[in-house]
């Protein structure tokens, strides 16, 4: 890990935690507006209640994304061409990379990205069975941070995956700048295929993030459950509560967790206070127009080469290529 030049708080005993996740929780939580990275939401539990999410009346993103994959699938490869190295970023359960194998002409590599070890070879396992030919070389590791790829043949064109809109969990600086790492990745003749929310009726974005059934809010307050765990926080979930907004100005959807009341708070031996309606920031998860995407295609090196949207135009899948 590369080292940080702001200090922690002293502690008497830190040995039992990971260092990276109490730093970057610390981190967090000591700055003058709390927050927590989205990362942190999934543990194992936190992995099963967003799986609960896609099937939410609400969550329309994931069944919108799959909608329009399947009708453009076979587009999208004939944009991609022959010959395809197809590096997924995130590649988790792997279901929706299927749909781009199945129509790919002679895809020549699939490179699955993931930070969760076990569900990657999973998947890995699985596509090389499928896909008799294809070499799978899955690589794990956290794709927000620079990444060394496997080699792969000079004659393949290298074609970068990124869906579920993940992309809206980056503030837009951060997003450009994944974009350009991807960019140089790919290289001169890459391509990406991008998963956007587009912004909308805010009611439409504020229903698909206070799910009438609460999972949404199960989710969130898992957070504080897994840092219970994890850096032996005394966080008691009776006294926080899920709060999500539409920030129209900033285009994102912003999550927090809510203190309802005055309160101290352990984690990691460090002594955290809370003011009555005071909140750690959890999530955004940034919502696109055209002008929006324009500019990150743009800053991270890309132009927009064809927009495929659903019938409500509520999301997108860009396909982008290198400049
Ligand atoms: C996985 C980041 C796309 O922002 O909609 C779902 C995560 N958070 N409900 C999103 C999420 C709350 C999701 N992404």
């Amino acid at each position: 890990m590369t080292s940080n030049a702001q200090r922690l708080p002293a502690t008497s005993d830190n040995q039992q935690y990971d260092a990276q996740e109490r730093d970057l929780v610390l981190r967090g939580l000591t700055s003058d507006v709390k927050t927590l990275l989205p990362s942190l939401f999934y543990d194992t539990a936190g992995a099963a209640l967003f799986e609960q999410i896609c099937e939410l009346p609400e969550y329309y993103p994931t069944r919108t994304e799959l909608s329009i994959l399947a009708e453009h699938s076979a587009a999208l490869a004939a944009a991609a061409g022959e010959s395809v190295a197809l590096i997924e970023y995130g590649s988790g359960a792997g279901i929706k990379v299927r749909l781009l194998l199945d129509h790919l002409e002679r895809p020549v590599a699939y490179v699955p990205v993931d930070v969760s070890q076990a569900q990657l070879l999973r998947v890995a396992e699985e596509r090389a069975m499928q896909y008799p030919g294809l070499q799978v070389l899955p690589v794990c590791a956290d794709y927000t941070q620079p990444l060394s790829l496997p080699k792969l043949s000079p004659a393949a064109r290298r074609v970068a995956f990124f869906p579920g809109s993940t992309i809206g969990n980056f503030h837009p600086t951060e997003a450009a700048a994944f974009l350009h790492r991807v960019r140089h990745t790919v290289g001169p003749q890459g391509g990406m295929i991008l998963g956007v929310d587009r912004r909308k009726d805010p009611q439409v974005l504020h229903d698909a993030y206070n799910d009438a059934a609460g999972v949404t809010a199960a989710f969130n307050l898992n957070l504080l459950t897994r840092l219970n765990r994890t850096l032996g926080a005394t966080f008691d979930l009776g006294t926080f509560r899920h709060v999500a907004f539409f920030n129209d100005a900033a285009s994102r959807i912003e999550m927090h967790l809510e203190s309802t009341i005055a309160q101290q708070v352990r984690v990691a031996d460090v002594d955290i206070t809370f003011e009555a309606g005071e909140t750690i920031h959890t999530e955004c998860s940034y919502k696109y127009d055209e002008p929006r995407l324009e500019a990150l295609a743009e800053a991270g090196g890309f132009r927009i080469a064809t927009l495929y949207t659903d019938a409500r135009d509520w999301f997108w899948v860009a396909w982008l290529r290198a400049v």
